[in-house]
């Protein structure tokens, strides 16, 4: 059993699943890893405070600099706002530390392969937070694509749509300045249709995209008189060619009324098809283009045992895993990962290659070209 002391930078939303899921992780997985809740850090004191007594951390602080720097600390794990993730993974690399950061990786590509470089020199592990690639039914739809079965990729049609800022009325957030998120449904949407693509298919060679602000204007949160300036895309969609030689189009939008969690995709195959929404998430539509003639149709496969980690969960099919469980195999992976000294699959190697492809598809609506990702 080796113990992993881990020191957590942000205690928002995201900061609190990462906590719940150390503490679930052995609950799941036994002792093979087991995280020792160190530190956390957050620039307000209360979330800090909150947060430590409410999962257990030994200390809490508002330095993230006292994170990075503690000798005792094995795995620096980031959760801020996009434009904090690769200064503070690079800070916590060249100290050493092993590097779990939410996604997107970084605010542009060029920073992102900056951060890459710096830890690959550093030799740390590194794991980036596309908790959605971590359902196992995506370990399944992986091995049954690169099995041969339904024959090669022709098209991946992806989409991410929410309705979370459906209300104009909807006050503004960091997410909508370029200073603090970069993009906008793009990086925080898009980034997660990407990694799948990219996992369930492979890198992506260019882009032709457009992008497009609805809402131009939102409440202030702290004067609702006055308005402040959305100034990234509410809605995105871009086409794009594999470098396997098949060929995509991904939609997103932050507005999009009804859909709340609209995570999916459709890959049609030279033999078959699968169709995937995370808003079923133990769940994935099969056509065999093989099947008798007269029962040709899509097939319903429930979450199962044989697909990724479900077993270490529950033995029989369709009892369902949620979003908190995808978190607890992240957390898993990436700590294993350390324990056994190699690389993370999801590392900041994969984050670079999503983050590349987001500035791909910016300069693509700028341009109005399709654009090559170098
Ligand atoms: C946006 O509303 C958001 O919170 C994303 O930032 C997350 O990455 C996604 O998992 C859920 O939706």
């Amino acid at each position: 059993m080796k113990k992993i002391k881990v020191g957590l930078i942000g205690a928002g939303f995201m900061g609190r699943t990462h906590s719940n899921a150390y503490k679930s992780v052995n609950n799941i997985f036994g002792d093979e890893v087991v995280p020792e809740l160190t530190a956390v850090a957050d620039i307000n004191a209360d979330n800090a405070k909150a947060l430590a007594e409410r999962y257990g951390f030994q200390r809490w602080t508002t330095e993230w600099k006292e994170i990075v720097a503690d000798p005792e600390i094995e795995l620096v794990d980031i959760t801020t706002p996009n434009a904090s993730h690769c200064p503070i993974a690079m800070e916590a690399a060249r100290h050493g530390k092993h590097v779990y950061c939410e996604k997107p990786l970084a605010m542009t590509a060029a920073e992102a392969v900056e951060a890459n470089r710096v830890v690959e020199e550093a030799g740390v592990v590194s794991s980036v937070g596309f908790n959605y690639v971590r359902n196992p039914i995506q370990q399944y739809v992986r091995e049954l694509i690169a099995s041969g079965e339904l024959g090669e990729a022709v098209n991946f049609r992806g989409m991410y749509d929410q309705d979370y800022y459906n209300d104009p009325e909807q006050k503004h957030e960091w997410r909508m300045f370029k200073s603090a998120s970069a993009s906008g449904a793009l990086g925080d949407l898009a980034s997660h249709t990407l990694s799948l693509s990219q996992y369930l298919v492979g890198d992506i060679a260019e882009v032709c995209g457009m992008t497009k602000i609805v809402v131009p204007e939102r409440p202030d949160p702290k004067d609702p008189s006055k308005l402040l300036p959305v100034e990234n895309d509410d809605v995105v969609q871009f086409l794009f060619n594999f470098r396997n030689g098949a060929c995509g189009a991904i939609f997103s939008n932050r507005l999009a009324a009804g859909r709340k969690m609209s995570l999916g995709y459709e890959i049609q195959m030279t033999n078959g098809c699968i169709v995937y929404n995370q808003e079923n998430q133990n769940q994935v539509q099969i056509y065999r283009h093989d099947d008798d003639k007269r029962e040709r149709g899509f097939k319903t496969v429930l979450i199962a045992p044989g697909h990724g980690e479900y077993e270490r969960f529950f033995g029989g099919a369709g009892i369902c895993l949620g979003y908190a469980d995808q978190k607890t195999i992240e957390v898993y992976h990436t700590l294993k990962c350390i324990v056994e000294n190699r690389p993370c699959e999801i590392d900041f190697r994969f984050g670079m290659k999503v983050m590349q492809v987001i500035d791909a598809v910016l300069e693509s609506a700028e341009t109005r070209q399709w654009v090559a990702i170098r």
